[in-house]
């Protein structure tokens, strides 16, 4: 095969890669929101696959409504430095979503933009409508083995391993989410400036409900062998474990929300942009990780 036909081959398999792993994004949402919920959660009303859809018939939907007591207590009118919203809704608020304009139900809450979850209220969410946050994920080449690795924590609520991601504060930029969220979980003090943002919308929180939902940006780092070489991880804040944790289908399976799906993105955009220097045992350990 000529050099030419090398090219256009390795354009094909990095479309087809990229293509796969926005198609997965898109219909794994709304699946962990429907099947999973905290623990403090009441159970949900049952939302089968084509009764999602807000537009679909579904007059027996009757899902109980929860809101968490913490959030109930941070109530940012009531108490100072408070994180969440009134209980009260304000009437006809436009709400700002990734997700484009968000419809209300009949009594003004803001409508889930991916259908239903079987709950209704914020469960633990603080914000009506979307919660921001930011995933900052921050990869290597392994010196030993050659394989591609992620700084991963292991959450405390869940015990899942996690991007170590966070809730944007109130009037913080994106940017400074991702390296105080990375600092505070990992103890890793990074500049996200330069981090390639992957993704911007809905993710597939198990906290989300009908009316509160999870909206994240999530920026890819890859670090030189020398950089990541004096990366040394140490759990802090929400996480009881932070390690240096080797790209696999089985490590990705399990990992928190939409996270194996936001991980997989930002090694589609790596391989596309990448390419032209990789090694050939690289490309196929990214090529098998996203078939
Ligand atoms: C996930 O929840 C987001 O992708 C982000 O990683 C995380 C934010 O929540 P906390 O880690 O602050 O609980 O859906």
């Amino acid at each position: 095969m000529n050099r030419e036909n090398n090219l256009i081959e390795s354009e094909n398999i990095s479309s087809t890669i990229t293509n796969s792993a926005e198609k997965e994004l898109s219909e794994r949402h709304h699946l962990k929101a429907r099947k999973e919920a905290p623990a403090a959660y009441p159970s949900r009303y049952d939302v089968p696959d084509d009764k999602v859809d807000w537009n679909k018939e579904y007059p027996e939907y009757k899902p109980e409504y929860f809101v968490a007591q913490s959030v109930l207590d941070n109530d940012h009118t009531k108490k100072a430095g408070g994180w969440a919203d009134p209980e009260e809704i304000p009437l006809n608020k436009k709400y700002i979503s990734s997700e484009g304009e968000i419809k209300l139900d009949e009594n003004g809450r803001p409508r889930n933009p991916k259908g239903r979850t079987g709950i209704e209220g914020r469960g633990l969410l603080g914000k009506w409508g979307p919660n921001f946050a930011a995933d900052p994920i921050v990869t290597r080449i392994n010196p030993g083995s050659g394989g591609m690795e992620m700084l991963a924590i292991q959450r405390k609520d869940n015990k899942n391993w996690a991007i170590p991601g966070g809730m944007v504060d109130s009037g913080e930029k994106v940017t400074a989410t991702l390296k105080r969220e990375f600092l505070e979980e990992t103890g890793v003090d990074l500049d996200m400036g330069d981090a390639r943002q992957i993704y911007k919308g809905y993710v597939d929180d198990p906290r989300n409900t009908d009316n509160a939902w999870i909206e994240t940006v999530a920026s890819h780092k890859h670090l030189s062998t020398e950089i990541a070489r004096k990366v040394r991880p140490q759990a802090g804040d929400d996480a009881q474990d932070a390690r240096w944790m080797p790209i696999t289908k089985e490590n990705l399976k399990n990992f928190y929300a939409s996270h194996e799906e936001l991980v997989k993105k930002a090694l589609a955009d790596f391989y596309f942009n990448n390419t032209g220097q990789m090694s050939l045992e690289l490309k196929k350990q990214i090529e098998l990780l996203l078939e």
